[in-house]
């Protein structure tokens, strides 16, 4: 299994980990745009020099309830740090967005990849992203981020999710996005409960069983903490007034155990925050499965 992407190649034979870099006024310095697009690609670096295969450049926040992004503002976040980048490194850029304009001068400043949490709904983009002829990754969301974690239900979450992908890379194909450019993954966390969430998780091999790479995001979210509560460890601090930084802390063990499950289950790419620990992690699984006792 192989990512093609216009000038290079990632073999997806091992675990690939793609570093999250948020490009959102409050992600990166308070000194202006140019500071925190200056910050923003040195920690692209960093990440890349942990042993990242892929960084993922967002300007718009996906946070349950969060407010949209205009495409000015969003375009001015990503395609300054994506030049910057490609000045920088020839690894693979993903661009998480969900509009075409992004899409599209993303392109242009040498994204390699598409992420989109819709999948590709949003009016235009589609065709925008058929027409970049980049690789996909084409995300599972039930609602929209508002509202997704109202009620989420599903007659069966593995099956209902795993139709919805697979009719989703149909309508991909039908736009012209050939199947060795289509990424999928199960959006953990969006519009899913705990149990949705780990019903899937324990079920990532029915995704790679399409045939598809299959990427997973899990880290710091939400379910991490909501183990814990339920396992009557980590009483639930106010959440809101807790620093940013003790927060990812907080949840690090969580994360890297997570992405280290998807990989047993034979997830191909697993988006992460914490690239060290989580490269660190993979490294000493693949040791552990690879040696030859003697
Ligand atoms: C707040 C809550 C901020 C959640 C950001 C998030 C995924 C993604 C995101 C994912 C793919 C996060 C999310 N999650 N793209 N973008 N898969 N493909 O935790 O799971 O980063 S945003």
């Amino acid at each position: 299994m192989q990512l093609r992407f216009s000038d290079s190649v990632l073999d997806l034979t091992s675990t690939r980990v793609m570093g999250v870099l948020n490009v959102t006024p409050d992600s990166f310095s308070d000194g202006g745009l140019y500071a925190a697009h200056q910050a923003a690609v040195g920690h692209a670096l960093q990440m890349l020099e942990d042993g990242a295969d892929i960084i993922d450049v967002g300007g718009e926040s996906t946070r349950p309830g969060a407010q949209a992004v205009g495409v000015t503002e969003e375009l001015e976040r990503v395609v300054g740090v994506i030049e910057a980048l490609r000045c920088e490194t020839a690894a693979p850029i993903s661009i998480d967005t969900s509009k075409p304009e992004v899409m599209r001068a993303a392109a242009m400043a040498g994204a390699s990849l598409i992420n989109d949490v819709r999948a590709l709904r949003a009016d235009g983009a589609l065709a925008a992203a058929a027409g970049l002829k980049l690789p996909v990754c084409l995300m599972h969301m039930q609602g929209e981020p508002r509202t997704m974690q109202a009620k989420p239900r599903y007659a069966d979450v593995v099956a209902d999710v795993l139709a919805d992908l697979e009719q989703r890379a149909i309508d991909c194909r039908d736009a012209g996005i050939p199947a060795d450019r289509i990424v999928l993954d199960p959006g953990f966390g969006f519009g899913k409960t705990l149990a949705h969430n780990l019903s899937l998780l324990r079920h990532v091999d029915a995704f790679v069983a399409t045939g598809y790479p299959v990427m997973v995001g899990l880290s710091r979210k939400s379910m991490i903490p909501a183990i814990m509560t339920n396992a009557g460890l980590s009483p639930p601090v106010s959440g809101q007034s807790k620093r940013t930084a003790a927060k990812a802390r907080e949840r690090l063990g969580g994360s890297v155990t997570l992405a280290l499950y998807a990989a047993r289950k034979g997830a191909h790419i697993v988006r992460v925050h914490d690239v060290r620990e989580t490269v660190e992690a993979l490294t000493i699984q693949a040791a552990l499965s690879d040696s030859t006792d003697n």
